[in-house]
């Protein structure tokens, strides 16, 4: 299975540790395309974009969204980026799995709330300590569906 992982990277870091997590269960279920997002060598700044190009990475990302089979996103820190590759991949007809902490004092975005259609598009709150459980029920499910 391709898993697409989508967090915030210019839209600013504070959640770093948590990707972190989240890609390493991933991991346990197939392979995760995008495990850079999680790297707590890649600030905010991007500066290694310099060295690829913006225009690279749009197209290089895109086009692992395109043979993803599951997108998995960590929605809570607001970001333009996972904004709009989620909107890519409802376009794509994508499997896609939100996951929001509420504890942020944050508002969902309604876009992505309101995207949730139970089946296809998936929006889930949840608490740091859930996260391997929460992630174990998505795939389970996912499997026998
Ligand atoms: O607007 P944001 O930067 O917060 O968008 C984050 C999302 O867009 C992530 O889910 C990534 O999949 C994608 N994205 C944004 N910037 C990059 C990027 N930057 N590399 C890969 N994906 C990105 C440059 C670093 C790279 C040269 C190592």
């Amino acid at each position: 299975m391709k898993i697409y992982f989508c967090g915030s990277i210019r839209g600013g870091r504070d959640d770093v540790h948590l990707y972190r997590k989240i890609v390493e269960k991933l991991q346990s279920y197939g392979v995760v395309l995008t495990e850079h997002v999680s790297s707590s060598e890649l600030s905010d700044r991007g500066e290694d974009a310099a060295a690829l190009g913006d225009k690279a990475i749009h197209d290089r990302d895109v086009d692992w969204l395109r043979q993803s089979d599951v997108v998995v996103a960590e929605v809570t820190q607001p970001s333009l980026g996972v904004g709009y590759e989620l909107g890519r991949a409802v376009d794509m007809e994508k499997k896609i799995f939100c996951l929001f902490r509420p504890s942020s004092g944050r508002t969902l975005s309604a876009m992505i709330r309101g995207a949730e259609d139970g089946k296809i598009f998936v929006v889930k709150d949840y608490s740091v300590d859930e996260v391997e459980n929460i992630l174990e029920d998505f795939f389970n499910k996912l499997k026998k569906a």
